[in-house]
């Protein structure tokens, strides 16, 4: 655990016995993630690639009360609610992440326990870094622990996804709730939307001499939740016309049929989704052939289906990319929903200072908010931490 970490956990812990005037039972925590490849292929039965980054968000907790009472370290901010109050709409903001696992806990059959929680997170928030997540399954964590609940961590991912799709009310896919509390330190989680089943591949940039580079691009996100939802929309009415349960069961050899029946727009949509799908499994293949730095290009055509075909890019995510691979990244693409957010690039170890400074430079040519960049190493998913 780096120190950085340990004052998270700690912060969080001392935050609660200031706010609550006794120790906290523990402290959990669950992380944000990249996505290594595979966009937007969650919600079509698709496979995924996430890893779970560093930066989590820490809920340090106890038992007591009638209700739940949460304070924010991010907004200085309380909020207090109680069972009547688990039903979507009740509860607003950033508490409504809480409130949702509370409310899928209870659909689910289990009973969450009356508690108090602080909340305190360097999972830097609306970045596409799944911050959201990182919250839910914090959170779960500290009420399953809390509560002895007999729910095995297998059925995490879909209640917390439920809780962001009914409670919050936001149509996502399980890849970020899936990340956040199934990844291992080490590995890339492939993930199977279909049917849940994953495989642990090992990743590890920095044993060849790599790194993944996540460049927060800056852009302000743009009709975000209403773009995600046209091209969720616009795939399941595809699979409807094709006849198919989802685009995940359309092949790459079937494509060429498929568009004919599909107009333009609604043909790009499925052609990024069977290409991506590709992608993933031919990236599943390179790294278990321990070829980090042959998924580069993958990562790169990636990126250009996102930005030709699914059009979830934009200018400052383009630039980003452009300048990174201008600079001698093996690969590099947008990570996440899109509409801004952050941009992977992979690169030699020891040109990560260059790169950062090449995007800097496009960025400033281009007049954009200059962009933040950290490496990422892939880490643990939700667990217990004090
Ligand atoms: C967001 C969603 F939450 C995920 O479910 C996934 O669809 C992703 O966008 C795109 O791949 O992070």
């Amino acid at each position: 655990m780096n120190a950085h970490k340990e004052d998270r956990y700690v912060g969080a812990a001392r935050l609660f016995v200031s706010r609550f005037d006794r120790e906290p039972t523990g402290v959990w925590s669950a992380p944000g993630r990249v996505n290594l490849i595979g966009e937007h292929t969650d919600y079509n039965g698709g496979y995924v690639m996430p890893f779970a980054i560093s930066r989590r968000t820490a809920v340090a907790a106890a038992k007591g009360g009638t209700g739940w009472t949460v304070w924010s370290a991010a907004t200085d901010e309380e909020a207090a609610f109680g069972v009547g109050d688990l039903a979507p709409g009740r509860v607003q903001g950033w508490a409504a992440y809480v409130a949702g696992v509370l409310f899928a806990l209870r659909e689910a059959g289990f009973e969450p326990p009356a508690a108090e929680l602080v909340i305190d997170s360097d999972v830097p928030l609306g970045t596409g870094l799944s911050s959201s997540a990182a919250l839910e399954c914090a959170v779960l964590s500290a009420m399953v622990d809390l509560g002895g609940l007999d729910l095995p961590r297998e059925r995490w991912p879909a209640l917390a996804q439920r809780a962001e799709n009914e409670y919050v009310g936001v149509p996502t896919g399980i890849m970020d709730q899936s990340a956040s509390t199934l990844c291992r330190a080490g590995h890339a989680l492939f993930l199977d939307c279909r049917d849940g089943a994953s495989e642990h591949i090992p990743f590890d940039p920095g044993g060849s001499g790599l790194a993944v580079l996540v460049i927060d691009t800056k852009a302000p996100h743009r009709h975000v939740s209403n773009e995600y939802a046209a091209r969720r929309r616009s795939c399941e009415e595809a699979a409807r016309v094709l006849g198919l349960p989802s685009l995940r069961d359309l092949s790459g050899a079937d494509l060429p049929a498929a568009l004919d029946k599909l107009d333009g727009t609604t043909g790009r949509r499925v052609r990024h989704v069977v290409t991506e799908n590709e992608r993933v499994l031919n990236t599943v293949a390179m790294l278990q052939a321990g070829r980090i730095a042959g998924i580069g290009p993958l990562m790169t055509a990636s990126h250009a289906s996102m930005r030709d075909d699914y059009e979830i890019t934009v200018p400052e995510v383009d630039t980003a990319v452009e300048a990174a691979l201008a600079a001698g990244a093996h690969g590099a693409r947008m990570t996440g929903g899109g509409f801004g957010g952050c941009v992977l690039a992979l690169v030699d170890a020891d040109a990560v200072d260059s790169t950062t400074a090449a995007v800097a430079k496009a960025y400033a040519e281009a007049g954009f908010t200059p962009p933040e960049a950290f490496t990422a190493t892939p880490s643990a998913g939700a667990r217990r931490v004090a």
